[in-house]
Protein backbone atom coordinates (compact mmCIF):
# COMPACT_ATOMS: atom_id res chain seq x y z
CA UNK A 1 0.00 0.00 0.00
CA UNK A 2 0.78 3.86 -0.42
CA UNK A 3 3.66 5.26 2.23
CA UNK A 4 1.75 7.22 4.71
CA UNK A 5 5.00 8.27 6.49
CA UNK A 6 5.28 11.67 5.54
CA UNK A 7 4.60 13.92 7.79
CA UNK A 8 2.26 17.55 7.26
CA UNK A 9 3.79 20.66 7.58
CA UNK A 10 2.79 21.30 10.76
CA UNK A 11 5.28 18.76 11.76
CA UNK A 12 7.97 20.27 9.68
CA UNK A 13 7.87 23.76 10.60
CA UNK A 14 9.26 25.32 13.87
CA UNK A 15 7.69 28.54 14.37
CA UNK A 16 4.55 26.74 13.64
CA UNK A 17 2.24 29.04 14.90
CA UNK A 18 3.79 32.75 13.45
CA UNK A 19 3.42 30.32 10.31
CA UNK A 20 -0.36 29.73 10.01
CA UNK A 21 -0.96 33.68 11.31
CA UNK A 22 0.89 34.91 8.24
CA UNK A 23 -0.63 32.13 5.92
CA UNK A 24 -3.82 32.94 7.04
CA UNK A 25 -3.19 36.94 6.05
CA UNK A 26 -1.89 36.04 3.20
CA UNK A 27 -4.84 33.89 1.90
CA UNK A 28 -7.68 36.99 3.70
CA UNK A 29 -5.84 38.98 1.01
CA UNK A 30 -6.10 36.79 -2.29
CA UNK A 31 -9.52 35.78 -1.19
CA UNK A 32 -10.85 39.86 -1.23
CA UNK A 33 -10.08 39.55 -4.94
CA UNK A 34 -11.57 36.46 -5.70
CA UNK A 35 -15.69 36.96 -6.04
CA UNK A 36 -16.14 33.94 -7.72
CA UNK A 37 -14.61 31.36 -5.60
CA UNK A 38 -16.61 33.51 -3.00
CA UNK A 39 -19.79 32.77 -4.82
CA UNK A 40 -19.13 29.36 -5.55
CA UNK A 41 -18.43 28.29 -1.71
CA UNK A 42 -21.36 29.97 -0.25
CA UNK A 43 -22.84 27.73 -2.63
CA UNK A 44 -20.59 24.62 -1.55
CA UNK A 45 -21.15 25.22 1.75
CA UNK A 46 -25.39 25.25 1.84
CA UNK A 47 -25.36 22.15 -0.36
CA UNK A 48 -22.39 20.25 0.92
CA UNK A 49 -21.83 18.44 -2.69
CA UNK A 50 -18.49 16.63 -1.28
CA UNK A 51 -19.42 14.95 1.49
CA UNK A 52 -17.88 11.29 2.08
CA UNK A 53 -15.77 12.55 -1.02
CA UNK A 54 -11.79 12.39 -0.83
CA UNK A 55 -9.93 15.00 -2.85
CA UNK A 56 -6.01 14.41 -3.66
CA UNK A 57 -4.32 17.79 -4.58
CA UNK A 58 -1.11 18.29 -6.47
CA UNK A 59 -0.70 22.25 -6.73
CA UNK A 60 1.32 25.34 -6.53
CA UNK A 61 0.66 25.76 -2.68
CA UNK A 62 0.00 29.48 -2.20
CA UNK A 63 -2.57 32.19 -1.04
CA UNK A 64 -4.93 31.37 -4.26
CA UNK A 65 -4.41 27.73 -4.39
CA UNK A 66 -5.42 27.32 -0.95
CA UNK A 67 -8.78 29.40 -1.36
CA UNK A 68 -9.96 26.71 -3.81
CA UNK A 69 -8.61 24.33 -1.08
CA UNK A 70 -10.74 25.51 1.40
CA UNK A 71 -13.69 26.18 -0.94
CA UNK A 72 -13.60 21.75 -1.79
CA UNK A 73 -13.11 20.98 1.82
CA UNK A 74 -15.87 23.75 3.26
CA UNK A 75 -18.14 21.92 0.79
CA UNK A 76 -17.76 18.59 2.66
CA UNK A 77 -14.51 16.75 1.42
CA UNK A 78 -11.44 15.65 3.46
CA UNK A 79 -8.86 16.93 1.24
CA UNK A 80 -5.06 15.87 1.11
CA UNK A 81 -2.73 18.55 -1.05
CA UNK A 82 0.55 18.58 -2.16
CA UNK A 83 3.09 21.23 -4.28
CA UNK A 84 3.48 20.30 -7.97
CA UNK A 85 6.99 22.62 -8.03
CA UNK A 86 9.74 21.72 -5.66
CA UNK A 87 10.13 25.86 -5.49
CA UNK A 88 6.63 27.03 -5.61
CA UNK A 89 5.01 26.31 -2.07
CA UNK A 90 4.81 28.68 -0.02
CA UNK A 91 5.43 27.30 3.66
CA UNK A 92 3.41 30.24 5.61
CA UNK A 93 0.19 29.46 3.81
CA UNK A 94 0.53 25.51 3.69
CA UNK A 95 0.75 25.94 7.62
CA UNK A 96 -2.75 27.57 7.36
CA UNK A 97 -4.62 25.16 4.98
CA UNK A 98 -3.15 22.64 7.56
CA UNK A 99 -4.63 23.82 10.28
CA UNK A 100 -8.41 23.53 8.67
CA UNK A 101 -10.36 20.68 9.96
CA UNK A 102 -10.94 18.50 6.57
CA UNK A 103 -7.25 19.49 5.26
CA UNK A 104 -3.96 18.07 5.37
CA UNK A 105 -1.02 19.74 3.89
CA UNK A 106 1.74 17.76 2.67
CA UNK A 107 3.89 21.24 0.42
CA UNK A 108 7.06 22.23 1.84
CA UNK A 109 9.46 24.79 -0.18
CA UNK A 110 12.74 23.73 -1.31
CA UNK A 111 11.89 19.57 -1.16
CA UNK A 112 14.12 17.08 -3.39
CA UNK A 113 12.94 14.74 -5.59
CA UNK A 114 12.90 12.06 -2.85
CA UNK A 115 10.70 14.22 -0.52
CA UNK A 116 8.45 15.80 -3.66
CA UNK A 117 7.42 12.15 -4.32
CA UNK A 118 7.15 11.35 -0.85
CA UNK A 119 4.76 14.11 -0.19
CA UNK A 120 2.40 12.95 -3.44
CA UNK A 121 2.74 9.33 -1.77
CA UNK A 122 1.06 10.50 1.34
CA UNK A 123 -1.69 12.45 -0.49
CA UNK A 124 -2.14 8.71 -2.38
CA UNK A 125 -2.54 7.14 0.81
CA UNK A 126 -5.63 8.88 1.88
CA UNK A 127 -7.26 6.69 -0.91
CA UNK A 128 -9.11 9.41 -2.86
CA UNK A 129 -12.46 9.59 -4.90
CA UNK A 130 -11.30 12.81 -6.59
CA UNK A 131 -7.68 14.11 -8.15
CA UNK A 132 -7.03 17.57 -8.62
CA UNK A 133 -3.77 18.18 -10.34
CA UNK A 134 -1.67 20.83 -11.84
CA UNK A 135 1.09 18.45 -14.10
CA UNK A 136 -0.49 15.55 -13.88
CA UNK A 137 1.47 13.89 -11.50
CA UNK A 138 -0.91 12.35 -9.22
CA UNK A 139 -2.69 10.64 -11.98
CA UNK A 140 0.75 9.42 -12.87
CA UNK A 141 1.68 8.47 -9.80
CA UNK A 142 -1.83 6.56 -9.09
CA UNK A 143 -1.41 4.61 -12.88
CA UNK A 144 2.51 3.44 -12.02
CA UNK A 145 2.19 2.38 -8.58
CA UNK A 146 -1.51 2.44 -6.99
CA UNK A 147 -3.95 1.15 -10.07
CA UNK A 148 -5.74 -0.58 -7.01
CA UNK A 149 -6.95 2.58 -6.09
CA UNK A 150 -8.50 3.55 -9.85
CA UNK A 151 -11.80 1.85 -8.62
CA UNK A 152 -12.92 4.06 -5.79
CA UNK A 153 -11.67 7.20 -8.36
CA UNK A 154 -14.83 8.44 -10.08
CA UNK A 155 -12.21 11.29 -11.81
CA UNK A 156 -10.14 14.15 -11.95
CA UNK A 157 -9.39 17.79 -13.23
CA UNK A 158 -5.99 18.89 -14.62
CA UNK A 159 -4.77 22.75 -14.64
CA UNK A 160 -2.42 23.12 -16.76
CA UNK A 161 -1.41 22.58 -20.81
CA UNK A 162 1.79 20.55 -19.72
CA UNK A 163 -0.67 18.66 -17.88
CA UNK A 164 -3.17 18.04 -20.29
CA UNK A 165 -0.42 17.31 -22.82
CA UNK A 166 0.64 14.30 -20.62
CA UNK A 167 -3.10 13.27 -20.25
CA UNK A 168 -4.37 13.06 -23.92
CA UNK A 169 -0.62 10.98 -24.77
CA UNK A 170 -1.74 8.46 -21.66
CA UNK A 171 -4.98 8.43 -23.39
CA UNK A 172 -4.12 7.59 -27.12
CA UNK A 173 -1.98 4.87 -25.35
CA UNK A 174 -5.34 3.61 -24.26
CA UNK A 175 -3.68 4.11 -20.54
CA UNK A 176 -5.74 6.51 -18.79
CA UNK A 177 -8.25 4.77 -17.05
CA UNK A 178 -10.28 7.46 -15.68
CA UNK A 179 -11.59 10.31 -16.46
CA UNK A 180 -10.23 13.98 -16.17
CA UNK A 181 -11.41 17.32 -17.04
CA UNK A 182 -9.31 19.30 -19.61
CA UNK A 183 -9.64 22.70 -17.03
CA UNK A 184 -6.70 24.25 -19.18
CA UNK A 185 -8.34 24.14 -22.57
CA UNK A 186 -11.80 25.80 -21.60
CA UNK A 187 -12.09 29.81 -22.74
CA UNK A 188 -12.44 31.00 -19.10
CA UNK A 189 -8.67 29.53 -18.35
CA UNK A 190 -6.15 29.83 -21.35
CA UNK A 191 -7.46 32.90 -22.42
CA UNK A 192 -6.99 34.41 -18.84
CA UNK A 193 -4.72 32.43 -17.14
CA UNK A 194 -2.47 31.08 -19.70
CA UNK A 195 -2.29 34.79 -21.97
CA UNK A 196 -2.24 37.57 -19.03
CA UNK A 197 -1.46 35.19 -16.17
CA UNK A 198 1.56 34.08 -17.47
CA UNK A 199 2.85 37.28 -19.49
CA UNK A 200 2.66 39.41 -16.29
CA UNK A 201 3.70 37.33 -13.50
CA UNK A 202 6.30 35.65 -15.84
CA UNK A 203 7.89 39.11 -16.70
CA UNK A 204 6.87 40.85 -12.95
CA UNK A 205 8.78 37.75 -11.32
CA UNK A 206 12.25 38.57 -13.63
CA UNK A 207 11.84 42.43 -13.42
CA UNK A 208 11.61 42.19 -9.28
CA UNK A 209 14.36 39.20 -9.01
CA UNK A 210 16.91 41.42 -10.91
CA UNK A 211 15.79 44.92 -10.70
CA UNK A 212 16.73 44.95 -14.64
CA UNK A 213 14.26 47.09 -17.56
CA UNK A 214 12.33 45.88 -20.35
CA UNK A 215 12.53 48.96 -22.03
CA UNK A 216 15.06 48.63 -25.42
CA UNK A 217 15.89 45.05 -24.20
CA UNK A 218 15.77 42.20 -27.17
CA UNK A 219 13.79 39.79 -25.70
CA UNK A 220 13.57 36.18 -27.09
CA UNK A 221 10.04 34.34 -26.52
CA UNK A 222 10.18 30.34 -27.44
CA UNK A 223 6.90 29.49 -28.31
CA UNK A 224 3.48 31.29 -29.62
CA UNK A 225 1.02 29.55 -27.48
CA UNK A 226 -0.94 30.95 -25.48
CA UNK A 227 1.32 31.62 -22.58
CA UNK A 228 3.76 32.86 -25.40
CA UNK A 229 1.16 34.97 -26.80
CA UNK A 230 1.02 36.54 -23.51
CA UNK A 231 4.42 37.20 -22.69
CA UNK A 232 5.18 38.42 -25.94
CA UNK A 233 2.38 41.26 -25.71
CA UNK A 234 3.15 41.90 -22.42
CA UNK A 235 7.49 42.89 -23.45
CA UNK A 236 6.05 44.74 -26.26
CA UNK A 237 3.97 46.34 -23.58
CA UNK A 238 7.06 47.39 -21.97
CA UNK A 239 8.87 48.71 -25.01
CA UNK A 240 10.74 45.57 -25.67
CA UNK A 241 11.77 44.02 -28.71
CA UNK A 242 10.29 40.87 -29.22
CA UNK A 243 11.25 37.72 -31.48
CA UNK A 244 9.36 34.80 -31.48
CA UNK A 245 10.98 31.67 -32.30
CA UNK A 246 8.22 28.98 -33.33
CA UNK A 247 7.85 25.48 -35.17
CA UNK A 248 4.79 25.31 -35.88
CA UNK A 249 4.26 27.09 -39.23
CA UNK A 250 0.68 29.14 -38.23
CA UNK A 251 2.10 30.05 -35.35
CA UNK A 252 5.31 31.29 -36.99
CA UNK A 253 2.97 33.12 -39.50
CA UNK A 254 0.75 34.57 -36.89
CA UNK A 255 3.56 35.87 -34.36
CA UNK A 256 4.99 37.25 -38.07
CA UNK A 257 1.84 39.16 -38.54
CA UNK A 258 1.06 40.45 -35.16
CA UNK A 259 4.91 42.43 -35.82
CA UNK A 260 6.98 40.54 -34.32
CA UNK A 261 10.50 39.19 -35.11
CA UNK A 262 10.42 35.71 -36.29
CA UNK A 263 13.71 33.53 -35.98
CA UNK A 264 15.31 30.24 -35.47
CA UNK A 265 16.94 30.11 -31.85
CA UNK A 266 20.24 29.80 -33.50
CA UNK A 267 19.80 33.50 -35.40
CA UNK A 268 18.35 34.57 -31.88
CA UNK A 269 20.66 32.84 -29.64
CA UNK A 270 23.19 35.75 -30.92
CA UNK A 271 21.53 39.21 -30.67
CA UNK A 272 18.77 38.16 -27.04
CA UNK A 273 19.45 39.81 -23.55
CA UNK A 274 16.56 38.09 -22.30
CA UNK A 275 15.39 34.64 -23.10
CA UNK A 276 12.04 33.01 -21.84
CA UNK A 277 11.12 29.39 -22.91
CA UNK A 278 6.63 28.80 -23.14
CA UNK A 279 6.75 26.00 -25.50
CA UNK A 280 6.03 22.93 -22.76
CA UNK A 281 8.93 21.27 -24.70
CA UNK A 282 12.42 20.12 -23.59
CA UNK A 283 16.05 21.35 -25.17
CA UNK A 284 14.23 24.68 -26.80
CA UNK A 285 17.90 26.65 -25.62
CA UNK A 286 20.66 24.10 -25.53
CA UNK A 287 24.45 23.81 -26.06
CA UNK A 288 24.90 25.34 -29.94
CA UNK A 289 22.63 28.24 -28.75
CA UNK A 290 24.39 29.00 -25.28
CA UNK A 291 27.78 29.21 -26.85
CA UNK A 292 26.30 32.06 -29.31
CA UNK A 293 24.98 34.33 -26.44
CA UNK A 294 26.20 37.82 -25.33
CA UNK A 295 27.52 37.98 -21.75
CA UNK A 296 25.15 38.99 -19.51
CA UNK A 297 21.85 37.76 -20.96
CA UNK A 298 19.24 36.52 -18.79
CA UNK A 299 17.79 32.72 -18.95
CA UNK A 300 13.97 31.90 -17.86
CA UNK A 301 11.33 29.70 -18.21
CA UNK A 302 7.78 29.76 -17.89
CA UNK A 303 7.01 26.17 -18.97
CA UNK A 304 5.66 23.98 -16.33
CA UNK A 305 8.85 21.58 -16.14
CA UNK A 306 12.55 22.43 -16.03
CA UNK A 307 13.39 21.47 -19.14
CA UNK A 308 13.35 23.55 -22.09
CA UNK A 309 16.79 25.38 -20.52
CA UNK A 310 19.39 22.33 -21.07
CA UNK A 311 21.03 24.04 -17.71
CA UNK A 312 23.57 20.36 -17.85
CA UNK A 313 24.99 21.23 -21.06
CA UNK A 314 25.37 24.87 -19.54
CA UNK A 315 27.39 23.61 -16.44
CA UNK A 316 29.29 21.59 -18.23
CA UNK A 317 30.43 24.90 -20.72
CA UNK A 318 30.95 26.80 -17.49
CA UNK A 319 34.02 27.38 -15.42
CA UNK A 320 32.44 28.88 -12.64
CA UNK A 321 29.35 29.08 -11.37
CA UNK A 322 27.83 31.52 -8.04
CA UNK A 323 24.53 33.04 -6.87
CA UNK A 324 24.84 36.84 -8.63
CA UNK A 325 21.74 37.63 -6.22
CA UNK A 326 19.03 35.92 -4.76
CA UNK A 327 17.61 33.97 -7.27
CA UNK A 328 19.78 34.50 -10.20
CA UNK A 329 22.94 31.59 -10.69
CA UNK A 330 25.40 33.07 -13.02
CA UNK A 331 27.11 30.55 -15.07
CA UNK A 332 30.66 31.84 -16.22
CA UNK A 333 32.08 30.71 -19.29
CA UNK A 334 35.75 30.46 -20.06
CA UNK A 335 35.95 33.42 -22.11
CA UNK A 336 34.52 35.67 -19.45
CA UNK A 337 30.83 35.77 -20.49
CA UNK A 338 28.71 35.38 -18.07
CA UNK A 339 25.14 33.66 -18.29
CA UNK A 340 22.30 34.00 -16.04
CA UNK A 341 19.74 31.27 -14.73
CA UNK A 342 16.80 32.76 -13.19
CA UNK A 343 14.86 30.30 -10.63
CA UNK A 344 16.93 27.61 -12.07
CA UNK A 345 14.92 26.84 -14.71
CA UNK A 346 12.11 26.23 -13.50
CA UNK A 347 8.33 28.20 -13.71
CA UNK A 348 10.18 31.34 -13.03
CA UNK A 349 6.52 32.91 -11.86
CA UNK A 350 6.09 30.54 -9.66
CA UNK A 351 9.65 29.49 -8.61
CA UNK A 352 11.48 32.67 -7.91
CA UNK A 353 12.21 33.71 -4.43
CA UNK A 354 10.13 36.52 -4.97
CA UNK A 355 7.54 34.91 -7.62
CA UNK A 356 3.73 35.03 -6.06
CA UNK A 357 2.35 33.03 -9.35
CA UNK A 358 -0.07 34.42 -11.95
CA UNK A 359 -2.03 37.46 -10.40
CA UNK A 360 -5.12 36.75 -7.78
CA UNK A 361 -7.95 37.86 -10.40
CA UNK A 362 -6.99 35.19 -13.02
CA UNK A 363 -6.82 32.38 -10.79
CA UNK A 364 -10.28 32.89 -9.47
CA UNK A 365 -11.61 32.21 -12.88
CA UNK A 366 -8.94 29.20 -13.31
CA UNK A 367 -9.99 27.63 -9.79
CA UNK A 368 -13.56 28.59 -9.75
CA UNK A 369 -13.44 26.07 -12.95
CA UNK A 370 -11.51 23.51 -11.02
CA UNK A 371 -14.17 23.42 -8.54
CA UNK A 372 -17.66 23.33 -10.66
CA UNK A 373 -15.12 20.71 -12.33
CA UNK A 374 -15.32 18.83 -9.16
CA UNK A 375 -18.91 19.21 -8.71
CA UNK A 376 -19.77 18.06 -12.04
CA UNK A 377 -17.90 14.87 -11.94
CA UNK A 378 -19.40 14.23 -8.49
CA UNK A 379 -22.91 14.89 -9.66
CA UNK A 380 -22.42 13.03 -13.14
CA UNK A 381 -19.80 11.05 -12.99
CA UNK A 382 -21.00 8.09 -14.54
CA UNK A 383 -21.54 10.23 -17.87
CA UNK A 384 -18.02 10.67 -18.32
CA UNK A 385 -15.73 7.03 -19.28
CA UNK A 386 -11.87 6.85 -18.89
CA UNK A 387 -10.30 9.44 -20.82
CA UNK A 388 -9.66 13.31 -21.49
CA UNK A 389 -13.11 14.76 -21.17
CA UNK A 390 -13.39 19.22 -22.49
CA UNK A 391 -14.99 20.43 -19.88
CA UNK A 392 -19.10 21.49 -20.33
CA UNK A 393 -19.40 24.87 -22.44
CA UNK A 394 -22.20 25.62 -19.98
CA UNK A 395 -19.76 25.23 -16.81
CA UNK A 396 -17.33 27.81 -18.40
CA UNK A 397 -20.24 30.45 -19.35
CA UNK A 398 -21.11 30.01 -15.48
CA UNK A 399 -17.83 30.94 -14.18
CA UNK A 400 -17.58 34.18 -16.78
CA UNK A 401 -21.41 35.01 -15.72
CA UNK A 402 -20.33 34.96 -12.20
CA UNK A 403 -17.68 36.82 -12.73
CA UNK A 404 -18.96 39.82 -15.02
CA UNK A 405 -22.00 40.31 -12.04
CA UNK A 406 -18.89 40.69 -9.46
CA UNK A 407 -17.28 43.21 -11.94
CA UNK A 408 -21.02 45.16 -12.81
CA UNK A 409 -21.13 44.12 -15.85
CA UNK A 410 -24.21 43.70 -18.10
CA UNK A 411 -24.45 42.31 -21.05
CA UNK A 412 -26.91 41.44 -23.90
CA UNK A 413 -29.16 38.21 -25.15
CA UNK A 414 -29.84 37.10 -27.96
CA UNK A 415 -33.94 37.36 -28.42
CA UNK A 416 -35.67 34.37 -29.64
CA UNK A 417 -35.72 35.64 -33.12
CA UNK A 418 -31.78 36.08 -33.00
CA UNK A 419 -31.39 32.42 -31.54
CA UNK A 420 -33.90 30.97 -34.06
CA UNK A 421 -32.34 32.34 -36.80
CA UNK A 422 -28.67 31.31 -35.79
CA UNK A 423 -30.25 27.81 -35.65
CA UNK A 424 -31.69 27.68 -38.92
CA UNK A 425 -30.09 26.70 -42.09
CA UNK A 426 -32.64 27.99 -44.74
CA UNK A 427 -32.14 31.57 -44.77
CA UNK A 428 -30.15 33.50 -47.78
CA UNK A 429 -30.18 36.67 -49.66
N1 LIG B 1 -0.67 28.81 -11.63
N2 LIG B 1 -0.95 28.80 -10.35
C1 LIG B 1 -0.56 29.94 -9.87
N3 LIG B 1 -1.39 29.50 -7.69
O1 LIG B 1 -0.22 31.32 -8.06
N4 LIG B 1 -0.01 30.69 -10.80
C2 LIG B 1 -0.07 29.97 -11.93
C3 LIG B 1 -0.71 30.30 -8.46
C4 LIG B 1 -0.99 27.70 -12.50
C5 LIG B 1 -1.48 28.13 -13.87
O2 LIG B 1 -2.86 27.90 -13.96
C6 LIG B 1 -0.69 27.25 -14.85
O3 LIG B 1 -1.52 26.56 -15.74
C7 LIG B 1 0.07 26.32 -13.93
O4 LIG B 1 0.20 27.00 -12.72
C8 LIG B 1 1.43 25.86 -14.39
O5 LIG B 1 1.95 24.96 -13.48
Amino acid sequence: MTDSSYPPISDQLDDLESAQEEGRRKMEWAAQHMPILEVVREEFVDDQPFEGERIAMAMHVEAKTAILVETLADGGAEVAVTGCNPLSTHDDVSAALDTHDNITCYAKRGVDDEEYYAAIEAVIAHEPTITVDDGMDLVAAIHEDYPELIDGIVGGAEETTTGVHRLRAMDDDGALEYPVFAVNDTPMKRLFDNVHGTGESSLASIAMTTNLSWAGKNVVVAGFGYCGKGVARKAAGQNANVIVTEVEPRRALEAHMEGYEVMPMSEAAEIGDVFLTTTGNRDVVVEEHLEQMGDGVLLANAGHFDIEIDLEALDDLAVDRYEAREGVEAYELADGRRLNVIAEGRLVNLAAPVSLGHPVEVMDQSFGIQAVCVREMLENGDEYGPGVHDVPDELDKEIAEIKLAAEGVAFDSLTDTQREYMGSWDHGT
